[in-house]
């Protein structure tokens, strides 16, 4: 199963919107087959390594990161696959949560007379698709919010310069981030300050699954713009990739405007006069968008905090000091006493060259990776 894992990560930048998975089909203790989900549309993970192994898969086991499936989708279902093919246990890490398999899949493996385990390293293959296993769970995608600040914890002087905060490899680590994100979010502040690109600009050699004649897969780029103030000039809608553009109401003229620029608009319902962020993830969710990176200023970060749509933060902290006129991470109306304190778990603290990275989860939130739903 481990090997099973390690295939499946193969798929962390190419397999979205479907999830990643690997799988091992072993007999005799040997592998005989093996392969992974590289692409949407593309074969599922068993199907690949049930043709490599050819006649060798009868009577052996498939060690597959994911519940097989049983559903026609853009392929057929692997469980007639691993029937067809005479295999005789199937031992799954995790229950697909896709509502068009939940369970059904290893019902119907048993019921061909397969068989059948699953939880075998489930926490492990679960954290391979947090945003997949939420959006099928919730309606949402699972949301990382990436921040730069000071040892201080100021992420921009008070004139708004803020370029740039952390090391050139501290912003490469980003691109990855990005790179396995399906869509990108910032506030219209954001981008009327800084023009930012928000795309993915690593060699695809540097991305696994990606062969080298391929371009990386974009995320879409999706602005938060109440008032539709987008000036069409924006450097990002002349990049490729497609850029949404979250607006509550929006001058016609301009918006016919942006939509010959390439942007696509969505209208979503409104709180306090701004776009309603939690319509706002759901419509993502709705897009089939696993996994966001919000990298915005403190306002939208601050309110996506404030209503609970973080999973997860990642700091950048850069060893210097910007004083205290500086610009804070989070802008929280209404945190005044101590016992209002976001409370915070740090998940992982690692040096990225100077720099420092931490990834902390906001208490109360679940914990996509553990809390399996076993058998
Ligand atoms: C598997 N093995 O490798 C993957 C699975 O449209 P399709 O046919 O690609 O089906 C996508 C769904 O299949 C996806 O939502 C998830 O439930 C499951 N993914 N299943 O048996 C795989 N990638
Ligand atoms: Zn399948």
């Amino acid at each position: 199963m481990a090997r099973a894992l390690r295939l499946a990560r193969r798929g962390l930048y190419t397999a979205h919107p479907n999830p990643r998975v690997g799988c091992v089909l072993v007999k005799a203790g040997q592998v005989v087959g093996e392969g992974y989900h590289r692409r949407t549309g593309e074969s599922h993970a068993e199907r690949i390594a049930l043709s490599a192994a050819g006649e060798q898969a009868r009577g052996a086991t498939a060690y597959t990161t994911l519940e097989p499936c049983c559903h026609q989708g853009r392929t057929p279902p692997c469980v007639s696959a691993l029937l067809d093919a005479g295999v005789e246990r199937v031992v799954a890490a995790m229950e697909d949560p896709n509502p068009l398999v939940a369970g059904r899949g290893l019902d119907l493996l048993r019921a061909g007379g397969v068989a059948v385990e699953v939880g075998l390293l489930a926490a492990e293959a679960r954290a391979l698709n947090p945003g997949f296993i939420k959006r099928m769970c919730r309606g949402l995608p699972f949301v990382r919010c990436k921040l730069a600040m000071s040892l201080d914890g100021r992420t921009a002087m008070a004139s708004g310069e803020s370029r740039w905060i952390t090391n050139e490899a501290a912003r490469r680590d980003v691109q990855f981030l990005r790179a396995q994100s399906s869509a990108i979010v910032t506030g219209i502040e954001t981008v009327l300050n800084d023009d930012p690109a928000l795309n993915v600009r690593l060699d695809p050699v540097d991305l696994p699954g990606l062969r080298s004649e391929e371009t990386p897969i974009q995320p879409v780029r999706v602005v938060v713009d109440s008032r539709l103030r987008l000036p069409v000039t924006a450097q990002l809608l002349r990049l490729p990739g497609q850029t949404l553009v979250a607006c509550i109401d929006a001058d016609p003229l301009h918006a016919a405007a942006l939509e010959s620029a390439g942007a696509r608009l969505c209208r979503l319902p409104e709180r306090a006069g701004r776009v309603d962020l939690t319509s706002l993830f759901a419509f993502l969710a709705a897009q089939e968008i696993n996994e966001v990176l919000l990298e915005a200023g403190p306002t939208l970060s601050g309110a996506a905090l404030q209503a609970g749509l973080i999973d997860e933060l990642w700091i950048y902290l850069a060893p210097h000091l910007m004083g205290d006129g500086a610009r804070g991470l989070f802008h929280l109306p209404g945190l005044e006493r101590m016992d209002q304190r976001i409370g915070l778990e740090i998940l992982d603290i690692r040096p990225i060259g100077r720099d420092w990275r931490i990834r902390a989860r906001p208490a109360g939130q679940v914990d996509w990776a553990s809390a399996p739903r076993v058998g």
